[in-house]
């Protein structure tokens, strides 16, 4: 490109010009992001992982079996849009342990191997967690050394399975009470005592020791009561020498409702020398969905995307279903829909692009690249 090329031209027009000249191969996947990046507009494949993993974060997406197995357009969503996929349900004790030591791998078998095949990276969801667990758990009525053991023999073996091949865990989900700064009072707190995820965590690092092991939480994207006890209870695992490397922060939004204080509250952990993630985003939308509250939702997705890049430590974003059609939240939110950056028809909804302007427009002002991110 001549001088001369660039007269005539506008400012702002020059300046990109100058941009790609300078910062050659990721400006011009930026740019051409942006021109593919209208609102509403179908499906720009390609560009949404390429940006992330120029921005060196992850952006991810909870997967369910039944379409990856049997739905193509379901997998094209996946592998044309994200970098690292999680498993929705299937990795849950009710699915990979119904019976006492029978274990069922069909489910997570095909999630990590199409992830494999496709270049994604994979975070493992979940261990212990008070929802969906077989009845033989719930109703065993075991004492403490036996429960501990059946927590060994869940995580070798399921850790186990895919160590090395998945690079995060959400070794302990949701361990704070609903709302108020009380420890959740679940089957494991009960037998084991608050120390239980202290020994989980420390069980998973022995089945994998080169996972990043996580402690997913809701509610504490903003700051308040659990926010703060949270904060408290991981601060004093850092202090224990525990092996804890991140936070995730779940974020199940209502529309117009993403907190204010969102990277400050993912700021208080990597301060403490954690990385953190978004790891179940949704923005659910009060039907009628109108044209208003689409975009209003597509605002929200770019701010937590922005969100995360303010973070040095933020690993990356997953949101949480692939499209509106296989998200939980009309079935556990009646009265609220389309939560998700596609509708049920694959379409790509004004929340897609509204992510590849939050990687487009923070790389264009030129923020560091960061390493690649090791999920
Ligand atoms: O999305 C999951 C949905 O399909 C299940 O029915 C539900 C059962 O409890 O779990 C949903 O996923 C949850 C996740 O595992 C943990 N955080 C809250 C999510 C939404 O409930």
């Amino acid at each position: 490109m001549s001088h001369r090329a660039l007269r005539g031209r506008s400012p702002a027009s020059a300046g990109a010009v100058a941009l790609v000249v300078l910062c050659g191969a990721v400006a011009l996947v930026v740019t051409a992001a942006l021109v593919l990046a209208v609102p509403g507009q179908e499906h720009t494949e390609g560009d949404l992982p390429e940006l992330a993993s120029a921005r060196g974060v992850d952006l991810g997406v909870a997967v369910a079996v039944a379409p990856l197995r049997e739905d193509a357009a379901y997998r094209e969503v996946v592998t044309g849009n994200y970098t690292s996929v999680s498993a929705e349900n299937t990795m849950k004790w009710d699915s990979v342990q119904p019976r006492r030591g029978a274990f069922d791998w069909g489910g997570p078998d095909t999630v990590v191997d199409f992830a494999e095949s496709n270049g994604l990276r994979m975070r493992g969801h979940t261990l212990l967690w008070h929802n969906q667990q077989p009845q033989w758990l719930s109703e065993g009525a075991y004492g403490a050394d036996e429960l501990r053991e059946i927590v060994r023999s869940h995580t070798d073996a399921l850790v186990g399975r895919y160590e090395g091949r998945i690079g995060a865990w959400d070794v302990i989900n949701e361990p704070m009470a609903d709302e108020g700064g009380a420890i959740r009072d679940n089957l494991w707190y009960r037998v084991l005592g608050e120390n239980y995820i202290a020994e989980a965590l420390w069980m998973a690092h022995e089945a994998d020791p080169r996972a990043r092991l996580y402690v997913n939480e809701f509610g504490i994207e903003g700051g308040g009561t659990k926010a703060d006890a949270f904060y408290t209870l991981i601060a004093d695992l850092m202090e224990r020498g525990v092996p804890l490397h991140g936070i995730g922060f779940q974020s199940h939004f209502i529309v117009g409702q993403v907190p204010e204080d969102l990277a400050e509250n993912m700021r208080r952990y990597t301060d403490l020398g954690l990385e953190v993630a978004v790891t179940e985003l949704d923005v659910r939308i009060p039907e009628p969905v109108t044209d208003a509250r689409l975009q209003e939702q597509a605002r929200d997705y770019r701010r937590v995307v922005e969100a995360c890049l303010e973070v040095e430590g933020c690993q990356g974003v997953t949101v949480w279903g692939v499209d509106d059609g296989h998200s939980w939240i009309p079935d556990w939110f009646p009265g609220y829909t389309a939560a998700t950056p596609f509708d049920a028809d694959y379409d790509a909804k004004p929340a897609r692009a509204a992510m590849v302007e939050a990687l487009a427009r923070r790389a264009r002002q030129g923020g560091a690249i960061r390493g690649a991110a090791a999920v």
